[in-house]
């Protein structure tokens, strides 16, 4: 059979009927109309992208035109106070703002002195609770021991055993998760039902800085709700002495209203697009900023920095000034880097910064990733008595 393949051409030419010939015809308009056809599309494709983009185009204008031009009533997308929560809403202050954020009472940011005795026992009742997240804006937070977010510092040194007793004073179930614990999460990190303890003990065998918060599914929900804090365990071997401790819990929110003439509560598809509305270090936008931290000339300040989320960094700067000591993801058994500038402190992670300043001024600490900034993500350290306000 083999041999009969390469011999077709022996094979008689057939005679090209009429009805042979009537397909050739019509194959080939047939490939005309196919061909004019991809033609047109292509035309109408064009149409469409231009059609698209000009569309795009007025929404991006009518985005950057001042609200008073009267067009942003009926442009939701642009209107803070009636937009659907698509937008941030953290451009939005009452009128007043200034005098809210003079009168705000600051989270306390010092490090607390350690307790003395082997057993440090740590008891919070959780509890519902809204609070002011920005001056003015108000937020509906599930906050651990009842004062809002972060949650107490607690401060222990190495060795000593942590009794935490947890009660649950909030509506749903709630847990408490220490990232400094060497502990069995199923037991001691359980979810606790409403009006119900839990009681659990460990011990701080490794010195650093550390994030505890609530563990209960959805756990992005009950981060983005406040439940979080610092732990810090003080190494046995002492660190260089400073002359100031503060301690910084940066964190982010995601609101489902401005928060001003009703108390806002999570948008949890925001917090799933990480589109935060708020971002603070300890709970209060630029609360830091109205009440700077203080320093004398000279002084070396040692930051303890826990990034809590629920999702972003801290990425930790100080304006002016050099991490002249970074105790990277916050473990304290590693010798420092020295003389860095900006340190990223993962959501979840920890960083010690000694920062020394010998002149007078006002220093800004940010997260150098400057959305954050703009989002209330900023304070400042007041090195002696500088005249004016900052440049940042
Ligand atoms: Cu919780």
């Amino acid at each position: 059979m083999a041999s009969y393949r390469g011999s077709t051409h022996h094979r008689p030419k057939p005679v090209e009927t009429e009805s042979a010939l009537f397909a050739k015809v019509a194959a080939l308009l047939l490939g005309l109309l196919v061909a004019v056809l991809g033609f047109f599309s292509l035309l109408m494709w064009a149409d469409a992208r231009d059609a698209r983009n000009a569309a795009a185009q007025p929404a991006v204008a009518t985005a950057d035109a001042p609200a008073a031009n009267g067009t942003a009533a009926q442009e939701p997308a642009t209107d803070h106070n009636v937009a659907l929560p698509l937008n941030s809403f953290a451009g939005v202050v009452p009128e007043n703002a200034q005098e809210l954020a003079a009168a705000h009472k600051p989270y306390d940011a010092t490090l607390p002195p350690i307790p003395a005795g082997d057993l440090v026992k740590v008891h919070m009742t959780l509890k519902d609770l809204t609070v002011e997240i920005a001056p003015g804006v108000k937020y509906n937070t599930w906050a651990f021991d009842g004062h809002g977010a972060p949650g107490p510092i607690i401060h222990v040194r190495q060795g000593q055993t942590v009794e935490m007793t947890l009660t649950n004073g909030g509506a749903i179930p709630h847990s408490i998760d220490f990232h400094a614990a060497r502990i069995a999460p199923n037991v001691a990190f359980k979810d606790v039902a409403p009006g119900d303890s839990i009681k659990f003990r460990f011990t701080g065998s490794d010195p650093g800085v550390f994030m505890y918060h609530c563990g209960t599914k959805p756990v992005l929900a009950h981060i983005a709700n406040g439940m979080y804090g610092a732990i810090i365990i003080q190494p046995k071997q002492a660190l260089p002495k400073v002359d100031n401790e503060y301690v910084l819990v940066g964190s982010e929110w995601y609101l489902n209203g401005d928060g001003i003439k009703e108390p806002a509560s999570l948008d949890f598809g925001k917090a799933r697009a990480r589109l935060s509305d708020w971002v603070t270090f300890n709970g209060y936008a630029n609360q830091y900023v109205t009440h700077p931290l203080t320093a004398k000339p000279g002084d070396t300040t040692r930051f303890w920095v826990v990034a809590a989320g629920p999702t972003n960094n801290v990425n930790f700067h100080v304006v002016g000034g050099m991490l002249d000591r970074a105790w990277v993801n916050g473990g304290l058994t590693n010798p420092p880097q020295t003389n860095v500038q900006t340190v990223i402190v993962p959501a979840g992670g920890g960083g010690v910064f000694d920062v020394k300043l010998d002149d007078e001024g006002f220093y800004p600490f940010v997260s150098h990733a400057f959305a954050d900034v703009d989002l209330g993500q900023v304070g400042l350290l007041k090195v002696g008595n500088p005249k004016g306000t900052a440049s940042h």
